[in-house]
């Protein structure tokens, strides 16, 4: 592409898969147990194609977001590779349906595909392209709702590939049964390590505040989504009560969400998805919005395009790191003695494995 020109969106390929777990990752609120994933390519004229995947959660929601993505194809082919440009005209089409859901998902698909084209065809990476400089990134890793013995031997692992932080899933029956487990991380781990845990929205408020405080003497780096992500009512009365810092952001759909979540005073920390909060285009505004408000900024799985957008974002704090996705990655992301290592290709890192993405394929 000549310097100056703007290539034009030529098509998009839609590809969903199944990418199947060697273990279940399971919850307070239900077992993931595979990876329903829809991959997107952005082609533009110039011949450049860029990649972008979201993450369905469930296989019922496969299809149609596979679809939906497609659908949009004849809303975005012929206009310049724009990604914020392209971002308002999509909401603007969308505003009486809304852009949350399934709509809100194949709009983050599109979005990383076009910033990812965008770097590719510029010849940099999307670090780069962003205004950051590709430094280490501190990952903790995640454990699963698996008991004392399970959730100790997970969070060992991490650490001996030299992870300084785990987060496990709590939320057992009782909260005697959430103390025990996180002391068995702890005694597998040591003391040095930070502990995260996750109730997954499973408590009323009342009842996360009760064990919120039981909790505040363990010492643990944050305490996420004890009550539902939507609540924030709720969570901001259970972050008044704990001295543990709480911590959400995974579920909230774009900025609006981050926004009444913040006024309410809902968490200390934010964690934003890379797809629920509107792609790169979306991250970028909520990291300018954290560094406002003074809030760290974790992320929710897409580690390759987290750890990315963590390089250029202000108050970068954790990446979660997650490598269910790396099957259908040529190059997934590496991780040198518990900190992510950016590549210095082209792009934001993503690039599929394609004789995976066959066997895969729905
Ligand atoms: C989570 C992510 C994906 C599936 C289930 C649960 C989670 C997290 O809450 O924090 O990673
Ligand atoms: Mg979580």
């Amino acid at each position: 592409m000549a310097s100056g020109d703007t290539a034009l969106i030529r098509e998009l390929i839609v590809r969903p898969v199944r990418v199947p777990m060697p273990e279940p990752h399971r919850t307070a609120s239900g077992v993931v147990a595979e990876s329903p994933l829809v991959l997107t390519d952005v082609v533009t004229d110039s011949g450049v194609v860029g990649h972008g995947m979201v993450f369905t959660y469930t296989p019922a929601a496969l299809a149609p977001v596979a679809d939906l993505i497609r659908n949009c194809g004849p809303l975005v082919t012929g206009l310049p590779l724009a990604p914020a440009e392209i971002e308002q005209s999509l909401a603007r089409r969308f505003r009486l349906l809304g852009t949350q859901g399934l709509v809100g998902m194949a709009m983050a698909a599109i979005d990383m595909a076009l910033w990812d084209a965008l770097a590719r065809g510029l010849g940099m990476p999307l670090v780069r392209l962003l205004g950051g400089a590709a430094k280490p990134v501190r990952c903790y890793g995640p454990v699963g709702y698996d008991g004392e013995d399970g959730s100790a031997a997970t969070a060992a692992r991490w650490v001996s590939r030299g992870f300084t932080g785990v987060k496990a899933k709590i939320g057992y029956p009782t909260v005697d049964e959430d103390v025990a487990v996180i002391r068995a991380v702890r005694k597998a781990v040591g003391p040095e390590v930070s502990i995260m845990v996750d109730y997954n929205q499973c408590l009323v408020p009342a009842e996360a505040v009760e064990r919120v405080r039981r909790l505040d003497a363990e010492g643990l780096a944050w305490i996420e989504e004890p009550t539902l992500a939507h609540d924030y009512a709720g969570h901001a009365m259970v972050a008044r009560e704990a001295r543990t810092p709480i911590q959400c952001g995974e579920n909230w759909w774009g900025t609006t969400d981050m926004r009444h979540a913040i006024e309410a005073g809902a968490s200390d920390y934010v964690m934003p998805d890379v797809m629920k909060i509107g792609g790169v285009t979306g991250w970028l505004r909520a990291a300018a919005i954290a560094q406002a408000f003074g809030l760290p900024v974790s992320s929710h799985l897409w580690p390759e395009l987290s750890a990315r957008l963590l390089c250029c974002t202000p108050t970068s704090h954790w990446l979660e790191y997650s490598d269910w996705w790396n099957p259908v990655l040529k190059t997934p992301l590496r991780v040198e003695n518990g900190m992510a290592v950016i590549s210095d290709d082209d792009g934001s890192g993503i690039e599929w494995d394609e004789e995976a993405v066959r066997r895969f394929a729905v």
